[in-house]
């Protein structure tokens, strides 16, 4: 296998696009890849304040390291989500990039600011730890965002991650979670920072190679508490997809991006409203956080 661009011994093969790569040709792909994304889709430009979600894996900061060497100033937020030496290592690994790089990592520690952590939250509501998880992390980040006065917040989900979401909202007809479905959600005078997500357009396994190539240290065990996470189960019947059909999983998002999106997104759009308890913005009385942090955060037997 050669790099289709210097014909030397190639690195890695990215199969859907018909293309080897060696090293530093598969780095200069990727590059490629974010920044067609990120003008494709309007996200933001170099006048824009970034925030981005580190979680101290692989996505998340290759995408840190992407978006600086296209020349964008990204600042990074890690939560502390207390999910034992699972979170603490997965905290080193983003402090220790953001000191290599010189770059600024803000921190939230959940239990300190919050009073709980996730595996209190799972056990103290029906939600499971992923759902819990995924909720704390909208909210802090977002509250984060715009007390530091941060105009967009950048994620580092990638394509696996929004074909598997996507299937999951057709498998189960969600059509207010298919409606929201976008690597843009714009903005909103209520008080939600615009949420842009870069790296739809590059695969797993390829921020993988890429960290590899770009000697980046990440936190490389699955977190203890994705256990049965139906998301992962999808996502490896798609590579099933994938391996006899290469591109199954771009088509299938890209496809939706471009004729499913519009017509989901047709609908009026909820009403939000400053929860009674915080002020952030929501469709309720009082917010899906503040609900569950007020029962997490209860010792054990309270609030039940
Ligand atoms: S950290 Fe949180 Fe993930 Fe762990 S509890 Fe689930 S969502 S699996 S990205
Ligand atoms: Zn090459
Ligand atoms: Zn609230």
């Amino acid at each position: 296998m050669r790099c289709r661009v210097c014909r030397s011994r190639a690195a890695i093969e990215v199969r859907r696009h018909n293309a080897a790569f060696c090293g530093e040709h598969f780095v200069e792909h990727i590059h490629r890849q974010v920044q067609r994304t990120i003008e494709d889709f309007e996200m933001f430009n170099s006048d824009d304040r970034l925030l981005l979600g580190v979680s101290g894996g692989k996505d998340s900061l290759a995408l840190w390291e992407i978006l600086t060497e296209l020349g964008y100033r990204v600042d990074g937020v890690n939560l502390e989500l207390g999910i034992g030496a699972y979170s603490v290592d997965s905290t080193n690994y983003s402090r220790v990039f953001a000191d290599q790089r010189d770059l600024t990592l803000l921190e939230v520690d959940l239990q300190d600011e919050f009073g709980f952590d996730i595996p209190a939250a799972a056990a103290s509501s029906s939600r499971t730890a992923c759902s819990a998880c995924g909720l704390s992390k909208r909210y802090v980040l977002n509250s984060v965002a715009r007390r530091g006065g941060y105009n967009v917040l950048v994620m580092g989900h990638n394509l696996d991650d929004e074909a598997a979401t996507l299937f999951s909202n057709v498998a189960s007809w969600n059509i207010d979670y298919l409606a929201r479905q976008h690597p843009v959600l714009v903005e909103t005078d209520a008080g939600l920072a615009r949420k842009v997500k870069p790296l739809i357009r590059v695969a797993e396994r390829e921020t993988a190679a890429y960290a590899v190539i770009r000697g980046i240290d990440y936190e490389i065990d699955e977190c203890p508490m994705a256990n049965g996470n139906t998301i992962n189960r999808i996502k490896e019947q798609l590579n099933a997809m994938e391996q006899q059909r290469p591109g199954f999983k771009q088509r299938f998002l890209f496809g939706f991006l471009e004729r499913g999106s519009p017509i989901f997104n047709e609908g009026p759009r909820p009403v939000l409203t400053a929860c009674s308890v915080c002020g952030s913005p929501t469709t309720g009385d009082v917010c899906a956080f503040c609900k569950l942090q007020d029962r997490a955060a209860k010792p054990t037997g309270e609030g039940q």
